[in-house]
Formats: structure tokens, sequence, C-alpha cells
């Protein structure tokens, strides 16, 4: 061979390493024997659309592959499996549209997507391959779902639910554009429905106080503890003139009551039917109808603030003085307690509001004398003042002493609140996990038992959801009904009572809780993971993504402490350590997407003769993984020509007598770079080290043990011409 050949050398390689199972993992009792140390390595899943490999993947999934061969060739017992997130929107709109079933489509994304991950030349074990709409998977995050019902962390409630009055279906967050229906462009309304939820705010506290001692970066760790978001302020109860009923506020602030000058509660509050007269009736219930086309991001966005007085009063606990009672959006009823005191000269909302609706306004905390904010509202700590007893005390101290005062009278107490809410699970859509539940005649909830799993999704020929906001499942008449033995409380006999599926099914994410531990068993019928294989591989030692910083990430540190406190797990974090990549931008810097025709294909590159390799190890050297970075077609042609030089190197080369050049302390120096570059994976600078070694190769004439220790630093990146070098 003359002439560096990308593509039969990758070709070749990947057979054979397809037909030695190079990439399996050890089995426990080898890795058990082999005393090695062990690795566990996995990228964020995939979902295998139709549009195949992009760029971005090839970043993520060449960055595990570098470790895993590294690691590999540290002699550590590794295991780098690989797998699909395949439920979701995408496959059932296909299906609506099409009528192809997205089982089917599935299972072609799916042969598409393996085939172009094998032309990378991926370092994959393939034997423990998985796929979330596969039974053989769903059945076990069904079991999952049922371990959750029974220790009551999954429940249902009424929770409000996009819904389009003309295709009269239910919506999904990302299916309402701008106020209206993405496929018919109605103006969207929320409808209340009774949904499925999971508790995560059990473990607020946890996942909160743990975040700190992961080695993860410090970006997603601070989007965590904002996500969780604990404050801890004070309940406050007011007194209604007139009326029996109380309201209750969340404050941060109890200091700042005697500046309380008017009450507002948000649209949804359940009070304000008995508090509206006959003469605001009506203005209320506009502007409460109004607030149900807006979300919570659009409600809390900085705008002109809006809102209706309720026509009743409230009374100030410490100054016994009338307030009035407003509605107004900027109030969520998803937080504290819907509901809040307000103080305008305090609070930059609160004046917003009073200024708009010629509110009073009371100063309660003196402003440092040199303090020059320019602005109308002071947040800051300070002296109170017109604050009665209180008068003089310093306002980060006054926080308890108010709570306590108001607490003697049995009117406020010391709380923390979290702005992270239970997760909603629920969605009317056929292409998800089945929640394994049934109701009985009177609506009651019965969990499908076990040895009934998995509740397999059935086929239908139209997968609309229904008139009724349902499922396109609830058209599958016999998969509705399911025989399932009750026992009578009273006799304690036993019957078969036929019930109804439930036709919701599980929010993808629940889907993705748990894959990593099935990667250790991916193929066990007793268990979701088998005992003996997690105790061995998990936790994961290193998780690579670009995304999902507070969903996903949230989600799989919840699960494991759950099932760790169920004995099932014997760690409570999944993930040692987290690689968060930088994504890849268009040439001129714009992210890539096909509307902009600016999107590149890694099998065009690959195809344009430029191969796996270069494409690889051009994306390793872009810069630094952490970073988000721009493609240079020129770039890319750079790293072609050195891999060329190192095949070169190889073949073309005449071959130096070892010793008659300064080659071993080169040699060393590579070696001591490139590896030191990989453990604190330096990717971008390990690269330049090899580009600069092979310079100096071409300098002092390269021999058999140069170019050995060549291929060898280089196999992490380009693989396929590594092996063949070392051929
Ligand atoms: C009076 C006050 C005075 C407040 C002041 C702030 C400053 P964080 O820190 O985010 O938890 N609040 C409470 N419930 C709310 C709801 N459902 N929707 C919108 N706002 C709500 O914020 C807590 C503060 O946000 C609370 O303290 C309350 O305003 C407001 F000088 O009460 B504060």
């Amino acid at each position: 061979m003359d002439r560096y050949d990308p593509k039969t050398i990758e070709e070749t390689w990947q057979k054979i390493w397809q037909e030695q199972e190079t990439f399996k993992a050890p089995s426990l009792k080898t890795a058990k024997d082999n005393h090695q140390a062990k690795m566990f390595l996995a990228e964020m899943f995939p979902y295998p659309s139709g549009a195949g490999l992009h760029v971005g993947h090839v970043r993520n999934f060449t960055i595990v592959d570098v470790l895993t061969r590294f690691y590999m060739q540290q002699e550590m017992n590794v295991l780098r499996p690989f797998g699909y997130d395949t439920f979701g929107l995408p496959a059932e709109n296909y299906a609506i549209k099409t009528g192809i079933s997205p089982q089917s489509a599935t299972e072609t994304n799916i042969n598409n997507f393996r085939r172009q991950a094998k032309r990378l030349g991926l370092a994959i074990d393939w034997s423990r391959e998985i796929n979330t709409s596969n039974p053989e998977y769903y059945r076990w995050t069904q079991w999952c779902f049922l371990q959750l019902y029974k220790k009551g962390l999954a429940y249902r409630k009424e929770s409000y639910q996009w819904w389009c009055p003309e295709d009269q279906t239910v919506l999904a967050n990302e299916q309402v554009e701008n106020g209206r229906c993405w496929r018919c462009g109605h103006e969207v309304e929320k409808k209340k429905m009774k949904q499925w939820f999971f508790k995560i705010t059990e473990y607020a506290d946890e996942l909160l106080d743990e975040v700190d001692a992961l080695d993860w970066p410090e970006k997603i760790k601070t989007m965590q503890k904002n996500w969780i978001g604990r404050s801890k302020g004070a309940e406050i109860i007011f007194e209604i003139e007139d009326k029996k009923d109380t309201i209750k506020v969340f404050t941060t602030r109890p200091d700042t009551i005697f500046g309380v000058t008017f009450l507002v509660l948000a649209p949804e509050h359940p009070l304000i039917k008995d508090l509206v007269t006959e003469k605001t009736r009506e203005a209320v219930e506009r502007y409460q109808k109004e607030t149900t086309k807006k979300s919570e991001i659009e409600r809390q966005e900085n705008k002109e603030k809006t809102g209706v007085f309720t026509g009743s009063y409230a009374i100030n606990p410490a100054t016994g003085e009338k307030i009035p009672i407003w509605v107004s959006d900027y109030v969520l009823m998803g937080y504290g307690e819907g509901a809040i005191m307000a103080v305008p000269a305090h609070d930059d909302s609160d004046y917003e509001f009073a200024e708009k609706f010629d509110l009073p306004i009371k100063t309660v905390i003196e402003k440092p004398e040199d303090l020059d904010d320019n602005g109308h509202c002071y947040h800051g700590e300070g002296k109170l003042i017109n604050s009665g007893q209180f008068d003089g005390t310093d306002s980060y101290d006054a926080r308890e002493q108010v709570v306590a005062w108001l607490e003697e009278q049995g009117i406020g107490k010391e709380k923390i609140t979290y702005r992270m809410r239970d997760w909603l699970i629920s969605r009317q859509r056929y292409w998800g996990c089945p929640i394994p539940i049934a109701y009985d005649k009177d609506g009651n909830e019965h969990p499908i038992p076990e040895d009934q799993l998995p509740v397999i999704i059935p086929e239908v020929e139209d997968y609309k959801p229904d008139h009724t906001g349902r499922s396109a499942l609830a058209k599958a008449e016999d998969w509705l009904k399911v025989d399932i033995e009750v026992t009578d409380k009273k006799t304690g006999e036993k019957h078969i009572e036929t019930m109804a599926r439930e036709t919701d099914t599980l929010d993808g994410y629940a889907c993705s809780s748990w894959y990593l531990w099935r990667y250790v068993s991916p193929h066990d019928d007793n268990y979701a993971w088998s005992p003996d294989a997690i105790k061995y591989w998990a936790p994961t030692d290193i998780y690579v993504g670009g995304d999902h910083a507070v969903a996903h990430l949230l989600y799989i540190r919840f699960w494991c402490k759950f099932f760790a406190d169920q004995g099932l797990l014997p760690f409570r974090e999944p993930v040692k350590t987290l690689l968060y990549n930088g994504y890849i931008n268009a040439p001129d810097g714009k992210k890539m997407s096909k509307s902009k025709g600016n999107v590149i294909d890694p099998l065009d590159v690959i195809d344009s003769g430029y191969g796996a390799d270069t494409l690889r190890t051009y994306e390793m050297f872009i810069g630094p993984y952490d970073q988000d970075a721009a493609w240079d077609t020129k770039a890319i042609g750079g790293v072609y020509r050195f891999l060329n030089r190192c095949w070169s190197l190889c073949y073309n080369t005449p071959v130096a007598q070892e010793g008659t050049s300064p080659n071993s302390s080169l040699r060393n120096k590579a070696t001591k770079k490139v590896t030191e570059d990989l453990h604190r994976r330096s990717f971008n600078t390990a690269v330049a080290a090899l580009m600069e070694y092979v310079n100096e190769l071409y300098k002092s004439g390269a021999s058999h043990e140069d170019i050995t220790t060549l291929a060898k630093l280089l196999k992490p990146f380009a693989p396929h011409l590594a092996c063949e070098m070392l051929e």
C-alpha cells in the first residue's frame, strides 16, 4: 500500500472488531478474578431520529470512545455499552401523518443509527445494546413505577394541561407555539385533568445537599441548585374582613410585615370565588380566563403588570390596617401558597404593581445613606423603621423575631419552600411506556400485578389522541379491559374484577432515569439490574453529555436515592464524574439547523474520503471538549494531512536504526504528555502533542519502536489507522 486509504482500512478493522467482539466487557467472574480496576463509561444515549447522526453526536460519542480505548490500554476492566431512547413525540407525529407505526419507524431508525455508529469505529460492547421501547426493557420501567407507587411516590392529582379546542387534544409544552396549537394554529387553553406525578420533592433536601460533593461541572451544579431553589422564609396568615376564611402567604421577608399594603393572589387561587363581589366578579373571571392562556414562563417575564381588585380586604396583622386583596398573574399558584403579601417599598414586582394601580407604598427598612441605587425599591438589609416595637432592629435579625411574634399569636411559622415541583409524568400519548395501573368501576386505582408485566403497547390504526384528551390507547378496546384479582376488605375473599387500564403513558425521562443500571445486565429476566453486576460495575464512573442539566441529570439522582432507600442500589449518586461537552456550530458560528441549510453530515465527511479517523480526531482537536466550537473545513483538511503523515512515516519512510537518533527521549516525552492530557481530558492538546511528535520523527527518522509508540498513542483518536500501523 502506498497511499493512505481510510475506506479500506476502516472497513477491515470494523469487521475484525465485530467478529472478535473486541469491546465486549469481561464477564463478572473474569473481571473479579483479574483484580483490575473497573471503569464504566457511557454517553447520554441518543434519540434515534430519522435524520441520523449529526456532528454533535460524533463529538459526544468520540469523547467516550477515546476514554474507553485509553482505559482499555491502561488494562482496566472497561464497560462501555450503548442504547437508544426511543419513545417520544417525533415518532408519534410521524405515525399520525403517515400511518407508519412508531414501532416500525423506530426499528428502521435504530438500524440506521447502529450502522452509522459502527462506521465511526466506536468501541462499544454491542451485546449490551438497549432500547427503551422494547418490551424487554419497558417491563422494568413499569416495575420501577410500581416501586415508587408502593411507597407513595407516584400519585395522581388534578393539574392543568394545554388543550387545543379545535383539534380536541392535549398538547405537550413543546407543541404550544406563542400560545397557539402547533398543528392548527388555534389559540390554546388550559384544561384541568387528573395527572400522575413522581414526588421528587420528597428528596429535595438530599438532592440539594449532595450536589456540592459531586465531580460535576460547576455550572451544572449551580443550575441544579437553582432549579431546586430552597428558600427559607415564613408562612403568615391574614384575616379577611367580614369573612371566616383566611389567606396564607409565603414570604422570605417577614421582617417587612409592617410594610405590607396589599395582598395578591394567583388567578387560580381557590379562594377568589368567595372574595369577589357583584361588582368585581365579571372582571375577575375575565382576567382568570386570560391567564389560562399564558405559560408560567410568560408570566414570569418582565412585562407590564396586570391585575384586578377582588373587592375584598384583608387585615395586616402587624398594623391592624385594612389592605386590599388583588389578583395578578405575577403570583404563581404552584409556588409557596399561591398568594403573597405585597411590600412595594422593598420588592420590585410589588413596586411596579403598586405604581400601576396606585396602591400605597410604605418604607420599613432604612436604606444606608451612602447607597446610590437610583431605584425606587430597596431590597437590602438595614434597620427597621415604621415597624412598631421592632424599630431599630437589624432586618436580618428581625426575620426571626417577627416570626416568633406571629407564632405566639398563632398566625405565622417558619417555612422552607422549594422552587422545584413534583415531576409531572403523565402524557396523553400513544408512543410511551404505559402506566401499569387499572381503575375499577368506582374509579379506584389498582396497580397491575408485577407478574402481569409488561403492559404491552397495543397496535392501533389511528394514532391521534381521542376527543376527550385521552391517548390513542383509549381506542384499543380489547386492550383497555384487564382482569385483576381483588380482595374484599370486609370478608377477605378474593375475586376477579374486570377493570379499565390507564391510558396515560410515562414521560420519556422516566425511561432514561434507570437505563445506566440496566446496562450492567441488559437481558436479565429476573431483575431490572442484577444485584451482583450492579455491585461490581455501578455507579457510572464517567458520563458524557451536553444537555439535560436539570431534567435528566436530576431525575437519575432522584431515582438513585429512592432505590438506594429500598436497598436495591448500593450507592446514592449514579454518576461519579460528569463531562458536559460543548456544541459544534456551523462554520459561521451559528447553531446548525436544517432550515438554515448549514448542517454538516458526519457521514458525508467520512464518505468524502476523509474517513472516520479524521472526523474523530478533528472533533477532538477542534477545541476544549467542554466549549462550543465552530466547524472549520480547512482545519479538518489539516487533520487529514496529519494522519497521512502518520501513515507515510510507517509505510514509506526508510526505517531508522534504533539508537541512531535521539528517539527514546522523544518517545518518553510524547508518551508522558499524551497520557497526562488524557487523564485530565485535555483531548485537543493531546492531538496537538501527537502532531508535534510526528514532526520531530520526520526530522530525526523513526525506528520500529517509535512507530509503535506513535500508533499506540494515536489509537484512542484514530483507532483504525493505529491498528493498521501496529499490524
Ligand atoms: C414579601 C416580600 C418583601 C418578599 C420583600 C420579597 C421581598 P424566593 O426567594 O424566590 O423564594 N412570592 C411568594 N410566593 C410567590 C408566588 N406564588 N408567586 C410569586 N411570588 C411569590 O421568593 C420568595 C418571595 O417571592 C416571597 O417573599 C414573596 O415576596 C414572593 F421585600 O414576600 B416576598
